[in-house]
């Protein structure tokens, strides 16, 4: 029975020999923080030690790809998850920060050679937001997927490479 929000799980992964970074924007930072703390609490859950969790912030969701590529380059990461919340406005610049996040950190996972998690919200309203984050009643917390994801894919990887 697959788990809602966490998909289908194929087996619990050891996350205790990993290193994985964590880039966030500051924007909607409520929603933001609700994010990160989820990543980390379950990267913890999955044995990844507190001193193995490395987060830097960069201002927006547009710096999130050379945030994460400056990240990278500091340590050798065996996974980064990418955190950024853009709500749609009246303008087209939802739809412009999106498209070039997302092309910009799908090409940096195989430029970099390690699982580049795309924590991305790209909601329409504040509550779509919010429902995402778990911080209203029937919500669920995103970052708490992008935790699992982010130490299943780096020890398939790091398994791969051997
Ligand atoms: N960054 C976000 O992470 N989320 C947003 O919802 C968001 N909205 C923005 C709206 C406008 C009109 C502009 C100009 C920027 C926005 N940004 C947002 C910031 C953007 O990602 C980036 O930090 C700045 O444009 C500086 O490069």
């Amino acid at each position: 029975m697959p788990i809602e929000g966490l998909g289908q799980i194929d087996q619990v992964y050891d996350g205790s020999g990993l290193k994985i970074g964590i880039v966030h924007a500051r924007w909607n930072d409520k929603v933001i923080n609700a994010l990160v703390e989820g990543a980390q609490s379950q990267l913890k859950k999955m044995g990844v030690k507190s001193e193995n969790i490395e987060i830097m912030s960069v201002p927006g969701s547009y710096e999130l790809p050379f945030g994460t590529k400056t990240l990278a380059k500091a340590a050798s990461f065996d996974a980064i998850i990418s955190i950024g919340v853009l709500i749609k406005g009246s303008t087209m610049h939802f739809e412009y920060i999106a498209d070039a996040v997302s092309h910009g950190l799908m090409r940096l996972q195989e430029e970099l050679n390690i699982p580049v998690i795309f924590g991305l919200l790209t909601c329409l309203t504040e509550l779509q937001a919010e429902e995402r984050a778990g911080i209203t009643e029937n919500g669920h917390n995103h970052g708490v997927d992008w935790g699992s994801a982010a130490v299943e894919m780096a020890t398939k990887w790091n398994n791969a490479r051997k």
